[in-house]
């Protein structure tokens, strides 16, 4: 084995800053001041987005800007070039209501919609394979630097599993377990395990819908069966085989990927720290550990740690190293460490633009494939480390299990050694960050409430917590950045709703201080009594995309100890900024599982009546839950109120 992995350059090597930086830093300062506060609220980004535009730096909402108009016929999912024979597009009004193959509108939206959901729950469920495979190696003592961290989760899930603990080492649990558990990608027991963890009544509906997921894989592969020229014809079949599929994403693969990392990095405790782009420091190494897998990020905590590269550090001129986190990689080390968090989906090429990071280290998903250029203006280092997400212009390191800790040391030692590249007259950082709670796991949560679950159905039942939501989901450029997930969370919990928070809308109700306890004077009486007795926020951060699987366990652990189904709980899911196909998967097990989900941004359907009929009313019939889609999100607090005062009337609370 190689002991100090060297990155090999992904294509091309970007030196001199690519974008085309006269166009843009020619716009006068009062269209600038109005563009940048229209875009997003948090303050912080608002600075950073006018140094950009000043700068001439391309941005996301740049790029949004000059696509537009955006296709109308993709935008309600009426184009189609799965075949040779395409592509095709339905317009009515010129009598083209079929495609080449006799598709009509019905099945191009629900098989579009099909493709959309599977790509997520496949992201996930890969996700949760690599943390899965890297338990198993670290049991044959194959991987480098890991170990077991959380002993108890590892004996509970062995026993769900049926895997012997009595007179045996962690390893050989941790082996037996991981074996277990990379054949539920492909098992033909025809269930996944983990939707055991369901209550019954909900497994009743799946059971009575035919849509119990039999295996992760399996449910991925026959989507993209279902999903090829002449396979599928019938749009409610092929949407009813997308809830099968996200089911298996969300008590499957998501779940493996939660609880797996727990056993190997910790179960997320209550913690305390800090958010936004203030979280860089000046004097410090910088580096921000973008993506979502932590595999990699919890090695170069360890390898940041190390006395041989703070000594480095401190010999290029520098106080330390700061390690800070974006998006969900950000969160599960913020989760587990308590590792400050530099932002969310959107905060991301701002961060580059402080000119203050040494390095961004990325894994995959929701990692903008520009960032390189935007990087080439300024003396930051984009290193990708995934064989699966190689990126034009990053720095790449072959990172395996195997070689974890080593990768990391080399990945810290590259970050550090660009300090004196750092040309301090152009670092930005535009202000000082806000501080947060999380850590809000299931486990958290229960040992907080006393160790059952009890307690809070009592104050649910009392009325001082009128329901729970989820609120979950990513940064999309057709919100303003934030104010879908802000808005949203303050006005439900005035409400005396509990907030329960995943993803870039954890990161952003964080950033807007709702994740403190003191922002309980924001939240109504009955809820506010709640926080000031148990010292937690009125919204809790449970983690990253993927621990959307700790949303369903809870909701679960409710629903039993009430002796119901998750579908007549007073609860709802929301995804209010979402963009990514993993976003539609996790709506899809949401309401599979029975939560009413809105969402804020329109899905590619509204082509077809019939789908749209099938989604918000339709469903109720199949798996007592359906979506609504409603971008103003003072109207989506009203819609979830509605619904959750609805569920406590039949609950006869
Ligand atoms: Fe056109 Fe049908 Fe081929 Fe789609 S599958 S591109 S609708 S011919
Ligand atoms: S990172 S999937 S933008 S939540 Fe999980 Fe954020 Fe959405 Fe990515």
């Amino acid at each position: 084995m190689e002991e100090n992995p060297k990155p090999a350059i992904v294509g091309r090597k970007l030196e001199t800053c690519e974008l085309d930086r006269a166009k843009m830093s020619l716009m006068n300062p009062k269209v600038i001041e109005e563009k940048s506060s229209g875009r997003t609220i948090d303050d912080l980004a608002v600075k950073m987005i006018q140094h950009t535009m000043r700068e001439g730096i391309e941005t996301v909402w740049d790029r949004f800007e000059m696509q537009q108009p955006q296709c109308k016929y993709c935008s309600d999912g009426l184009s189609c070039s799965r075949c040779a024979m395409g592509p095709c597009r339905i317009i009515p009004e010129h009598h083209r209501e079929r495609g080449v193959c006799g598709a009509d509108a019905d099945l191009i939206v629900a098989r579009n919609l099909l493709d959309t959901l599977t790509t997520g729950a496949a992201a996930h469920s890969d996700h949760g394979r690599d943390i899965v495979e890297t338990l198993y190696k670290t049991g044959i003592g194959e991987a480098q630097g890991y170990e077991i961290t959380d002993e108890v989760k590892l004996q509970k899930i062995a026993a769900e599993l049926g895997v012997e603990t009595s007179g045996r080492t962690k390893e050989e649990i941790a082996t037996d377990v991981g074996r277990s558990l990379l054949y539920e990608f492909g098992t033909f027991k025809n269930k996944v395990t983990f939707a055991d963890r369901a209550p019954g009544q909900t497994k009743e509906l799946w059971k009575k819908a035919g849509i119990v997921p039999r295996s992760v894989d399996r449910e991925i592969v026959e989507a993209m069966h279902r999903i090829h020229m002449g396979v599928g014809a019938n749009y409610a079949n092929i949407l009813l085989h997308g809830l099968r599929t996200a089911l298996g994403d969300g008590w499957g693969g998501s779940m493996m990927a939660t609880d797996i990392s727990d056993v190997m990095f910790g179960t997320p405790e209550i913690n305390q720290s800090k958010v936004n782009l203030g979280v860089l420091k000046e004097d410090h190494v910088n580096i921000s550990l973008h993506g979502h897998n932590p595999m990699l990020s919890e090695m170069i905590v360890r390898a940041a740690g190390d006395p041989e590269m703070k000594a480095l550090a401190e010999k290029m001129g520098a106080k330390g190293i700061n390690l800070v986190g974006l998006c969900c990689t950000g969160n599960e080390l913020l989760m587990r460490k308590g590792v400050p968090m530099a932002g969310n989906h959107f905060n991301q090429e701002l961060v580059i633009a402080t000119g203050a990071l040494e390095a961004m280290v990325v894994d995959y998903q929701c990692i903008f494939p520009s960032l390189p250029r935007t990087a080439s203006c300024f003396h930051t280092k984009i290193i990708s480390t995934s064989e699966k997400s190689k990126i034009v212009g990053s720095y790449y390191f072959d990172f395996h299990p195997e070689n974890a800790y080593d990768t990391a040391k080399a990945i810290v030692r590259m970050a550090v050694a660009n300090f004196p590249n750092r040309v301090q007259e152009r670092v930005l950082i535009p202000g000082k960050p806000v501080d947060l709670m999380a850590g809000f796991s299931v486990e958290a949560i229960q040992a907080a409430l006393g160790g059952t679950f009890k307690p809070l159905v009592d104050l649910i039942a009392s009325g001082d917590i009128r329901g729970a939501v989820g609120i979950v989901g990513c940064n999309n450029p057709k919100v303003k950045h934030d104010f879908g997930h802000v808005t949203l969370a303050k006005e439900l919990i005035k409400n005396d709703i509990l907030c329960v928070e995943t993803g870039c809308a954890a990161v952003a109700c964080g950033k807007a201080g709702l994740m403190m306890p003191d922002a309980a004077f924001l939240a109504g009486p009955g809820l506010k009594g709640v926080c000031n007795k148990l010292g937690i926020p009125p919204v809790l951060h449970m983690g990253s995309c993927v621990d959307c699987s700790r949303i369903l366990v809870l909701l679960a652990e409710l629903a039993k100890t009430l002796d119901v189904g998750i579908d007549q709980l007073p609860a709802a899911g929301a995804a209010p900024e979402w963009y990514s196909q993993k976003a539609v998967s996790i709506g899809s097990y949401f309401v599979a599982s029975g939560v009413y989900t809105v969402l804020g941004v329109m899905p590619k359907i509204a082509g077809s009546g019939n789908v749209v009929e099938l989604l918000t009313t339709g469903l109720n019939g199949v798996v007592n839950a359906s979506f609504a889609v409603e971008p103003d999100p003072m109207a989506a607090a009203e819609l979830i109120i509605k619904h959750i005062d609805g569920k406590r009337k039949a609950l006869g609370i």
